[in-house]
C-alpha cells in the first residue's frame, strides 16, 4: 500500500483537517514551504472575496516531531477564518438558525446532493462540495512534494486558457466576465519530471498510473476533461505522427517527442508526465441561472452565493498536488515507504538497474 489521503471539513465550518498516511519517516518538513503553497492557491486574477477574508497556514496536529515525519499518519489543519462570520448558521449543536437555501445552482452538488441526502437546505451540500476543501489537498501535495524532492522529481504548472482565450486577452476576458454577472473556466497543464520509468503497471486496469492520475484530476472541483500528451490532438493523427519514436546514444535510451506525455502501457516510461485538464465556468453566477425551489417546487433562479468570477490559477496549483500525492502514492507502493532512507536505496538502485540493463 502507498500514501493515503483524506479531508474533512465544511467550507463556514470551524476548521479543514486532512490525513495523510504512508509517507516514509525522516522526511525533513516545513511548514514555510506548505503556506507558501497554500498562498499560491488562494491567489490568481478573478477571485472573489472570500480570498480576502482567509490567510490559509498549516498546523501540524500529528506525525511530525522536531521537523520530520515520524511515519505515522499526519494531520494537518487549516483554519477557516470566515468561520467568526458563520458560528451560528454552522453549528454543529443548537437549532437551525437563519434561512435556508432552497434555490439549487444549476451545475453545482446542489439539486442532487440534497435529494440523495435528504436535506431540506443545500447549505448542508454547498458547504462541502465548495472547492474551499482543496485547500487540505494543497497542504498535503506539499508535503508530498518535499518527499518527491527527495527523489528526484519535481512538479510544476501552468494555465494555459482562460475563456478560450490565452496571454495577455485573459484578463479582459475575466474582467468581462465578472462585469456581465457571469464566470470563465479554463485549462491548466501540470508536468512531472524526474519520476523513473515503470510506475504503475500494465497487467491490470487498477493498477495503471495514467488511469490514476485521470481520476485525480477530474476529482478537483469543476474539471471536466482530463488529457495525458496530447490525447485529444492523437486522435486525428496517423500512428506514424502519434508515437514517441526510440533511440539510442551512447548506451542511453530517448526519445525526441512526448506526444505520449510519458505514459504508456499505463506505466510511467521515463519521459516528463504532462497532464492537462479542463474546467468549467464556476457555477454560482451573480446573474443566476433559472431554477426551481426544492421546497416550494415554483421556478426560480439560483442561489446567489459570494463567488469566484475564475479559479483556474487555484485549479492549477491543486492539479500540481494532486499529481504529488498520486507519484508518491505509487512511489511508496513500489519502493516501500517505513524509512526514507530505505526508500530512496530502493529507488536508486532500481534507477541504477534500468540504466545499466536498459539505457533507461
Ligand atoms: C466556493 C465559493 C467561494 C469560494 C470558495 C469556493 O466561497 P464563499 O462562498 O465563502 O465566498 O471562495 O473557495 C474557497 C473558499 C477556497 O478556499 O478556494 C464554492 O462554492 O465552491
Amino acid at each position: 500500500m502507498g500514501v493515503r489521503y483524506m479531508s474533512g471539513g465544511e467550507s463556514h465550518g470551524s476548521r479543514l483537517i486532512c490525513i495523510l498516511e504512508g509517507l516514509p519517516a525522516g522526511v525533513k518538513v516545513s511548514s514555510d514551504f506548505i503556506n507558501a503553497e497554500l498562498k499560491r492557491r488562494q491567489g490568481g486574477y478573478g477571485r472573489g472575496g472570500r480570498m480576502k477574508i482567509e490567510s490559509d497556514c498549516v498546523e501540524f496536529l500529528s506525525g511530525i516531531r522536531f521537523g520530520e515525519t515520524l511515519g505515522s499518519p499526519i494531520t494537518l489543519s487549516v483554519i477557516n477564518r470566515d468561520w467568526q462570520n458563520w458560528q451560528d448558521r454552522m453549528s454543529a449543536e443548537g437549532s437551525p438558525y437563519g434561512d435556508k437555501v432552497t434555490n439549487a445552482r444549476p451545475g453545482h452538488a446542489d439539486l442532487t446532493g440534497a435529494a440523495k441526502y435528504n436535506r431540506s437546505d443545500v447549505r448542508d451540500i454547498l458547504e462541502r462540495s465548495s472547492a474551499r476543501e482543496t485547500t487540505m489537498r494543497v497542504a498535503a501535495g506539499a508535503l508530498c512534494k518535499i518527499f518527491l524532492k527527495a527523489c528526484g522529481v519535481e512538479i510544476s504548472g501552468e494555465v494555459l486558457s482562460v475563456g478560450g482565450v490565452s496571454g495577455d486577452k485573459i484578463k479582459a476576458r475575466i474582467d468581462e466576465a465578472k462585469a456581465a454577472g457571469d464566470t470563465v473556466g479554463g485549462v491548466f497543464e501540470v508536468k512531472v519530471s524526474g519520476v523513473p520509468a515503470g510506475l504503475g503497471s500494465h497487467i491490470q486496469w487498477d493498477r495503471k498510473l495514467d488511469a490514476k492520475f485521470a481520476a485525480a484530476f477530474m476529482s478537483i472541483n469543476a474539471v471536466k476533461a482530463v488529457e495525458l500528451g496530447d490525447g485529444f490532438a492523437n486522435a486525428s493523427k496517423l500512428g506514424s505522427e502519434v508515437h514517441d519514436e526510440i533511440f539510442i546514444s551512447d548506451g542511453k535510451i530517448y526519445r525526441e517527442t512526448n506526444r505520449a506525455g510519458g505514459f504508456e502501457g499505463g506505466m510511467t516510461n521515463g519521459e516528463d508526465l504532462i497532464i492537462r485538464a479542463a474546467m468549467k465556468p464556476i457555477p454560482t453566477l451573480m446573474k443566476p441561472l433559472r431554477t426551481v425551489d426544492i421546497a416550494t417546487k415554483a421556478p426560480t433562479t439560483a442561489s446567489k452565493e459570494r463567488s469566484d468570477t475564475c479559479a483556474i490559477w487555484a485549479a492549477e496549483v491543486v492539479g500540481e498536488a494532486m499529481a504529488a500525492i498520486v507519484t508518491a502514492d505509487a512511489i511508496v507502493d513500489k519502493f516501500g515507504g517505513d524509512a526514507l532512507c530505505d526508500t530512496l536505496a530502493n529507488l536508486q538502485s532500481y534507477r541504477a538497474r534500468l540504466a545499466r540493463d536498459y539505457g533507461l
